[in-house]
């Protein structure tokens, strides 16, 4: 029965996202999917795991493996157990989106405290009042791994009646990309809402995330379940990722670094086919806040030395240009045209003068 309510539900999805990419048909491959990164939990099913036993000082996590893109919606329903006690059950769950997959601290830290960069939205049902934990039971959105609700990105919003009830509760989280809005429901019903770009603010312009549940007992204890209902996210773009992440790597190793970023014969503008390098090359950036980048542009050997020193700067200044807009200080981004010097292919083809045709950056530490 459950099989077929899903695979209706994934029918209906299908027929209202047509133009984007959705993760999966029927629910199942993603389910299957999830790793568990604790030995605590325990699968009990295709779509239904267990975080946590009902004893004392348990942790138990379980993320997808693959990232997500926030540059796209996502929409998750899942059925969340908090366990059977109320007055002496603890500590609840939290839901986490963030670029790596770590597990917290216990206890209080719900599994969640200390992973960080991260979003995490908790379901808490143990007052701890050194962290701002009101009595009841309640719902926050909490940032980067800090468990207090002073520095929470919501309040934490009281639920109407005890979680801990031994019943299934449908927890719905909502990201809509465009509007830049995050919203968490309960059994139909709207507790929270945040408006915030977290692609910058949370994860420095890195759109691709992990997503998972974490949940912990401490000196107090219940059992924690979850079962996956429905799923609908746009999975990351792994190959434009990974050709990143070796642009990445050699920067951060300082070697000097080619760009895939092109400029069409002649021309100072950047073709619209790099803006997705650059923007990651800027999130690089904004993780790196010490660090400065030099940007070489380099012509073909058609149209002089002479012109062709002044077009390879333009097409530096290009790249300073476009960081800048994207946040980067210009004073961090030094521009160099080195003309047609240095040719990395013989000029004699166009194959060869499309590959000379090339930006190279470098990053670096400036002497204080
Ligand atoms: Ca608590
Ligand atoms: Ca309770």
């Amino acid at each position: 029965m459950k099989r077929v309510q899903l695979f209706l539900i994934a029918l209906l999805f299908l027929n209202t996202t047509t133009n984007t990419t959705i993760a999966q048909i029927n629910g199942w491959d993603i389910i299957k999917g999830l790793i568990k990164i604790s030995e605590n939990a325990t699968k009990l099913s295709d779509e239904c795991f267990q975080l946590t036993e009902d004893r004392l000082w348990a942790g138990g996590t379980i993320y997808y493996p693959n990232k997500i893109d926030l540059t796209s919606n996502f929409d998750m329903e899942l059925d969340v157990f908090l366990g059977c006690k109320d007055a002496d059950g603890a500590d609840g769950m939290v839901f986490i989106f963030s670029p790596k997959m770590a597990m917290g601290r216990e206890g209080e830290g719900i599994g969640y405290s200390g992973v960080s960069p991260s979003i995490g939205i908790e379901i808490d049902t143990w007052q701890n009042e050194h962290i701002g934990d009101p009595y009841y039971d309640h719902i926050a959105i909490l940032q980067n791994g800090n468990i207090n609700h002073r520095d929470g990105l919501t309040k934490p919003i009281r639920l109407g009646k005890n979680i801990e009830d031994c019943q299934n509760h449908r927890l719905r989280i909502t990201w809509n990309a465009l509007d830049k809005r995050l919203e968490v429901g309960l059994d139909g019903k709207q507790i929270v809402a945040l408006q915030k770009d977290i692609v910058q603010d949370i994860f420095l312009g890195e759109s691709e995330v992990f997503w998972g549940v974490s949940s912990a007992t401490g000196k107090f204890s219940n059992e924690h379940r979850v079962c996956f209902e429905k799923i609908n996210f746009k999975p990351a773009s792994a190959t434009a990722n990974s050709v990143f992440k070796k642009i990445e790597a050699a920067l951060l190793d300082s070697e000097i670094a080619q760009l895939s970023t092109q400029f069409n014969a002649g021309q100072t503008t950047l073709t619209e086919d790099s803006y997705k390098e650059l923007d990651e090359l800027a999130a690089l950036l904004r993780k790196q806040p010490d660090m400065y980048l030099n940007i070489y542009g380099y012509t073909d050997n058609l149209g002089g030395s002479k012109n062709n020193q002044r077009l390879s700067q333009k097409r530096a200044e290009a790249l300073v240009a476009y960081l800048s807009k994207k946040g980067i200080a210009k004073d961090r981004l030094l521009a160099t045209g080195m003309g047609d010097t240095r040719p990395v292919a013989s000029n004699d083809t166009a194959e060869g003068r499309k590959q000379n045709r090339r930006i190279e950056v470098y990053l670096y530490k400036p002497y204080p």
